[in-house]
């Protein structure tokens, strides 16, 4: 396969190089894209040095896949392009997720809706991919009537500029801000842009994403998005009401047999996920699992992913090695 990496310096596009790398994917020419300011610059793939190119040089090039993390303009802009000339592009801005032509796919949940025909399909958001691996088995047997989330965001889905804002401020150094206020020692309740219904853009993605991924309108989700200075991944806590009931015991089992999920739940060993541990893993780690005792049907549990991981280069790649595996690019 040729594949293109746009967004290839970015923090996702180093990480999408790494996990092509690690899986083996069958790369037979890597293309290293990236805006005009990166371009000519070097990268190391399997201990080879490649030039990043621009993106009219790479539609030239006409790469088989195009994984893209360079922003939802530049995606708007571009993705149609590398379509044009046959390339199938999987895209991890917000640009093309909630578009009805286009797929919104996590690899286990519902890899099986893609097509030939799918020559731009979206990469959800972090947060959303690692609720969903845990609630879409849950929803299967237990039917979610409505999903309560608080998220507890690493910085690095802000990207780098908010990792330096982090790192300066614990040196003491004024610097660029990537969020309006200090992050070291602060808990900042927005996670993207305001929309008109007081929400964050990131909160919204984890209502409507969570829906279309699991392809189910009637599921009832609300959250509250928060930027912590943490840097490993991100952590959500999340209150499920279910239609019917259940045993923790019964949970506990669906999630251990839930590929890409690790039930990490020992109350008596104080073994629980953290970021700390989930920084540079590819799985969805699931603990603190217990009965909601205020409501009938109701579960509470903590959920923790590397979200440059699962939640963006590993997934995006997840779905190249489903259609590659089905020849459907
Ligand atoms: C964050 N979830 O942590 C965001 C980063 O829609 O792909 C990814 C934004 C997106 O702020």
């Amino acid at each position: 396969m040729k594949v293109a990496v746009v967004g290839a310096t970015g923090m996702v596009g180093e990480v999408m190089l790494q996990v092509l790398a690690e899986r083996n994917f069958p790369v037979t020419e890597l293309i290293p894209v990236a805006s005009e300011k990166s371009v000519g610059k070097e990268l190391q793939y399997k201990g080879n040095t490649y030039k990043v190119v621009g993106m009219q040089d790479a539609i030239n090039m006409r790469p088989d896949i195009a994984l893209f993390s360079a922003g939802g303009q530049t995606s708007l802009d571009w993705a149609p392009k590398f379509a044009e000339v046959g390339t199938t592009v999987i895209d991890n801005s917000s640009a093309w997720r909630m578009d009805p032509t286009k797929k919104l796919v996590v690899p286990e949940i519902n890899a099986s809706i893609l097509t030939k025909e799918d020559k731009i399909i979206a990469n959800p958001n972090c947060s959303t991919i690692q609720m969903v691996m845990v609630l879409a088995p849950l929803h299967q047997k237990y039917k979610i009537k409505r999903a309560i989330v608080s998220t507890y965001q690493s910085i690095t889905g802000t990207g780098v500029k908010a990792v330096k804002q982090l790192e300066n401020e614990y040196a003491g150094i004024q610097g660029e801000m990537a969020y309006k206020y200090p992050i070291h020692r602060n808990a900042i309740p927005q996670c993207d842009v305001f929309e008109e219904n007081g929400y964050t853009k990131e909160e919204m993605k984890l209502v409507r994403e969570t829906q279309k991924i699991i392809g189910d309108k009637t599921i009832a989700v609300t959250a509250t998005a928060i930027r912590i200075p943490v840097v490993g991944g991100h952590s959500e806590a999340v209150n499920l009401e279910f239609e019917n009931d259940f045993s923790i015991s019964e949970v506990r089992e669906i999630l251990h047999h839930t590929t890409g999920v690790v039930v990490q739940d020992n109350t008596d060993t104080y073994t629980y996920p953290m970021p700390l541990y989930a920084q540079g893993k590819d799985d969805v780690f699931v603990g603190r699992i217990r009965r909601d005792e205020s409501q009938a049907n109701s579960l509470n549990m903590w959920i923790v992913a590397d979200n440059l991981r699962k939640g963006a280069a590993t997934n995006a790649i997840q779905i190249a090695e489903y259609l590659v595996a089905n020849n459907l690019v």
